[in-house]
C-alpha cells in the first residue's frame, strides 16, 4: 500500500530534546509546578502547536529526587481555554484510498467531538510508581479546576526508579495526557551510586517516548493542531508520529562511549518493540538492561532477541555502548509493533521492513543516535545489580489471599466498545450462575461477577504487609498493560488458555466463560516471560489467551487506590477498579 503524505516530515532532523531537570534538593524539597498553556514546536518543519504542560512544556520538567528524601509539590493549575487537543471519530476505518485512517493526519471526515471541545481543565497529578500516601495518590474523581491549589507531598521511600508524572483524570486522561500533561521523576539512591551509573548529561539521558497526530489544512499542509483520532473498528488512538522527548523522530549525538537511557512509553495506547539498527543489520548486542518499572534489576540482561518490548507505562534502564563505532556512525531505533498490539512477534532483522499500514505502524522510525568523533570510552557493567529484592518464598504464597480478574471486552451497536475488568468470587456449590469456570488440569473452579465498573462496590482490600496473588485473565484479543498503583509487584507466571465465551456472554455485569489452562491450538504466542519481566514491575502486559499471575505485597499506606489497564482509551472506559489497603488492625472491624 503505498502512502502518500501531502507535507511528509524528515527524519532524524531535530536534536533530541533533554527536558529541563528539577532537582528538588536544590529547593529544600519544595517544588512549585504549573500546569499552562504552552506553544510546542513536534517537528522542524511542523507550525507551532498548542498545548498543555506541566510549566507549559512537553516534556515537563525532569524532577529528581534522593530516596528518603520527602518532596512537596504544588501542582498550580493555571489552565485556560479549552483542551488544546481535536477529538474525533472518523466515520470509516480507511480513507478513499483504503487508507486506513489512523496511519494519515486530518480529521478524515470525522466531526470534532463537542464534549471533549468543551474540557476546560479540571486535573488531578498522579505520580506513576510513587509510594505515595492515598490522599496524594492523585484519585481520579479528585479533580481541581483551574485557580484551586493542590500541594501533594511525596515521600520518597522507595529505591531509585524512573517514574512518570501524568494527568489522571476520570474518562479524559486520554485527552489530557495527549495535550502534554506528562513528565518523568526520577528516584536516585546509593545503591545505584555504589555501581558508579552516569547521573546526568551527557551520560544519562531519559527518553519519554509517545505518539501524536495533527490536522492539515485545505492544501493538505499539517497545522500543528493535535489530534487524537479513533476509528470505528479501533477505539484507542494509534497516532502516526513518533515523538520522543517531545520531537518527532530525532537525533543525539552521542560521542563513542556507554550512555545510560531512561525508557518510557508515555503513549495513550501504542506498544513499541524496539530494536536497533546499524547499516540494516540490528545490533541488538549494544543494548544492555539493568533496570525495569522499579529500578534495578538483580543482574544485567540482554532485550530479548526480537526487540524490547515496551506498553503504555513500562520502563526500561539501559545501557548502550557506542564505543566501538566511528564518528559519523548512524544508528537507528525502530519500532517493529503492529497496533492493536496483541504480543505476535516479529524477527529483529526484518525491522526495516516493519511498515505496516493495517498494522498502524506507517513509519516504524523513532529516533537515532549518531556518533560523533571524540576518545572511546567503555563502561564494564557490574555483574550484580539490585540486592534488596527476591522472589516471594513459596511459604509467604501459600497461605496469600487469591484474587481473580477477568479482561472483557464487550461489543456494543452504535458505540465504542466497552473494555472493562471484573472482579470474580469463587461460587457457592448452590448457585446457579452464570459463571466463570477456570479448568485447571483436574481442577475446576466457577466464579461469579462481583464487580465490573469503576463505580461498583469495592471488593479488594488488601491487608498491609501480606502477600496477595493476583491472576489477570486476559478474555481479549489484545494484549493489555495492567498497572497496580502503589507498591510494585512481581510476575509469578505467564500461561496460555483456551477460552469459550457463548454467544451473549458477555453481559454489562454478568459474564458467562470456560477458561481452560491449556494453549489453544490456533495461538502462536510463546506467553514466556521476558528475563526484564522478572524484577520489581508496575506494569505488566497480559496478552491474548494468556493468564498472568502477579505476587503484590502493600506494604505502607492505607487507603483508597486504584488498579487499571494503561492503555488510556481503555482506562477511560472503563478498565479501571478500586481497592483500599487496610491496616491489619482494622480488618476486624470490617463487616
Ligand atoms: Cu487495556
Amino acid at each position: 500500500m503505498n502512502l502518500a503524505l501531502t507535507t511528509p516530515l524528515v527524519s532524524f532532523v531535530d536534536a533530541l530534546p533533554v527536558p529541563r531537570r528539577l532537582v528538588a534538593t536544590k529547593h529544600q524539597g519544595r517544588l512549585t509546578v504549573s500546569m499552562h498553556v504552552g506553544t510546542h514546536r513536534f517537528h522542524r518543519d511542523l507550525p507551532e502547536s498548542r498545548i498543555w504542560g506541566y510549566e507549559g512544556t512537553i516534556p515537563g520538567p525532569t524532577i529528581e529526587a534522593e530516596r528518603g528524601q520527602p518532596v512537596t509539590v504544588e501542582w498550580r493549575n493555571e489552565l485556560d481555554g479549552r483542551l488544546p487537543v481535536v477529538a474525533t471519530i472518523a466515520p470509516g476505518a480507511t480513507d478513499a484510498d483504503g487508507v486506513p485512517v489512523q496511519c494519515v493526519p486530518g480529521l478524515s471526515g470525522g466531526t470534532p467531538n463537542p464534549h471533549a471541545a468543551a474540557l476546560a481543565g479540571h486535573t488531578v497529578a498522579h505520580l506513576h510508581g510513587g509510594l505515595t500516601p492515598a490522599s496524594y495518590d492523585g484519585w481520579a474523581e479528585n479533580v481541581f479546576a483551574p485557580g484551586q491549589p493542590a500541594v501533594f507531598r511525596y515521600p520518597m521511600d522507595q529505591r531509585a526508579a524512573l517514574l512518570w508524572y501524568h494527568d489522571h483524570v476520570m474518562g479524559v486522561t486520554k485527552f489530557h495526557v495527549y495535550a502534554g500533561l506528562a513528565g518523568l521523576w526520577i528516584v536516585r539512591d546509593a545503591r545505584e551510586r555504589e555501581l558508579g551509573l552516569p547521573e546526568g548529561p551527557p551520560f544519562e539521558v531519559p527518553l519519554l517516548i509517545q505518539d501524536r497526530n495533527f490536522d492539515v489544512d485545505e492544501q493538505g499542509r499539517l497545522t500543528g493542531q493535535l489530534v487524537h483520532k479513533t476509528d470505528p473498528e479501533v477505539m484507542e488512538a494509534f497516532p502516526p508520529f513518533t515523538v520522543v522527548n517531545g520531537k518527532i523522530w530525532p537525533v543525539l549525538d552521542v560521542r563513542p562511549a556507554s550512555y545510560r537511557f531512561r525508557m518510557i512509553n508515555g503513549s495513550n495506547a501504542r506498544t513499541y518493540r524496539l530494536v536497533l539498527i546499524r547499516d540494516g543489520q540490528p545490533e541488538l548486542d549494544r543494548i544492555t538492561q539493568i533496570g525495569t518499572d522499579h529500578g534495578l534489576l538483580l543482574a544485567p540482561v540482554r532485550v530479548p532477541l526480537d526487540g524490547l518490548v515496551l506498553a503504555s507505562a513500562e520502563r526500561a534502564d539501559l545501557l548502550i555502548d557506542f564505543s566501538d563505532l566511528a564518528p559519523g556512525s548512524l544508528l537507528t531505533l525502530l519500532n517493529t509493533a503492529t497496533a492493536p498490539f496483541d504480543g505476535t512477534s516479529l524477527p529483529a532483522a526484518d525491522a526495516q521492513h516493519a511498515a505496516d499500514l493495517d498494522g498502524l505502524l506507517p513509519y516504524p522510525q523513532v529516533m537515532a543516535f549518531r556518533v560523533a568523533p571524540g576518545q572511546g570510552t567503555r563502561r564494564t557493567i557490574p555483574a550484580e545489580l539490585g540486592t534488596d529484592y527476591f522472589p516471594p518464598a513459596p511459604e509467604a504464597l501459600a497461605s496469600a489471599a487469591r484474587r481473580a480478574i477477568a479482561l472483557v471486552e464487550r461489543e456494543l451497536d452504535g458505540e465504542p466498545n466497552m473494555l472493562t475488568m471484573r472482579e470474580l468470587a469463587i461460587a457457592n456449590d448452590d448457585e446457579t450462575g452464570p459463571f466463570v469456570t477456570v479448568v485447571d488440569g483436574d481442577r475446576t473452579t466457577r466464579y461469579r461477577t462481583l464487580a465490573a465498573h469503576f463505580e461498583h462496590t469495592t471488593t479488594f482490600f488488601p491487608m498491609l504487609d501480606e502477600y496477595e496473588v493476583w491472576q489477570l485473565i486476559n478474555l481479549t484479543s489484545d494484549t493489555h498493560p495492567i498497572h497496580v498503583h502503589l507498591d510494585p509487584f512481581q510476575i509469578l507466571s505467564r500461561r496460555p488458555i483456551r477460552r469459550e465465551i457463548p454467544e451473549d456472554g458477555i453481559e454489562d455485569l454478568n459474564l458467562t466463560a470456560v477458561v481452560t489452562l491449556e494453549r489453544d491450538p490456533q495461538d502462536e504466542l510463546a506467553h514466556t516471560i521476558d528475563d526484564n519481566e522478572r524484577g520489581l514491575k508496575d506494569t505488566i502486559r497480559v496478552n491474548p489467551n494468556e493468564i498472568v499471575e502477579i505476587a503484590i505485597r502493600f506494604t505502607t499506606y492505607s487507603g483508597r487506590y486504584m488498579y487499571h489497564c494503561h492503555i488510556l482509551e481503555h482506562e477511560d472506559r472503563d478498565m479501571m477498579r478500586p481497592f483500599v489497603t487496610m491496616p491489619a488492625e482494622l480488618m476486624p472491624f470490617m463487616s
